[in-house]
């Protein structure tokens, strides 16, 4: 059951909703180069205003981002104890990783796919993604609004599914 409280939406539902919102490589320079594809705002802008929503939201959220495809694999395995939807950016890793799809297929925890940048824009190589099929939706080139979008879809989801 949800109840408007101070204009915050809160959910009274004993079940937490819980969020995981992973980045992959080379998002950690957000910000910091090539701010005609990404923007200006820094992956810890992207983080601030996720928390933000998500509290206003009413649901918890962890944010991570790596390098390491290994790590990211890691996270999406421990998810599967506490997070009912995934947010990522695979970055590059969109394009090349049947391990990080297999991760994702293997946990079984819906996810929405986040391009800042519109992948079909750009160069051939980044228009398939292992993981688009798979994932609940996919949103590119809505720069760093996309997780905004991406936040709110992902708790109306859930909602629905804590309704039946
Ligand atoms: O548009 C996106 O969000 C991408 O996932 C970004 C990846 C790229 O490989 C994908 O094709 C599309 C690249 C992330 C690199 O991020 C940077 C950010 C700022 C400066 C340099 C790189």
């Amino acid at each position: 059951m949800f109840v408007t409280f101070g204009g915050n939406m809160q959910n009274t539902s004993r079940q937490k909703k819980h969020i995981l919102v992973l980045n992959g490589p080379n998002l950690n320079l957000l910000g910091r180069r090539e701010p005609n594809i990404y923007g200006h705002e820094t992956l810890k802008d992207v983080e601030q205003l996720l928390h933000t929503q998500a509290s206003t939201l009413g649901v918890t959220l962890e944010c991570k981002q790596s390098n390491r495809e290994y790590e990211l694999i890691e996270w999406v395995h421990e998810a599967v104890n506490n997070a009912q939807m995934i947010i990522i950016n695979p970055g590059a890793f969109a394009h090349t990783s049947v391990a990080l799809r297999d991760a994702l297929l293997g946990v079984g925890i819906p996810f929405y796919e986040v391009h800042i940048s519109n992948i079909y824009r750009r160069e051939a190589f980044r228009h398939h993604s292992y993981l688009a099929d798979i994932a609940e939706g996919v949103i590119s080139g809505f720069g760093i609004y996309g997780y905004e979008l991406a936040l709110a879809a992902a708790n109306r989801l859930i909602d629905s599914t804590l309704e039946k």
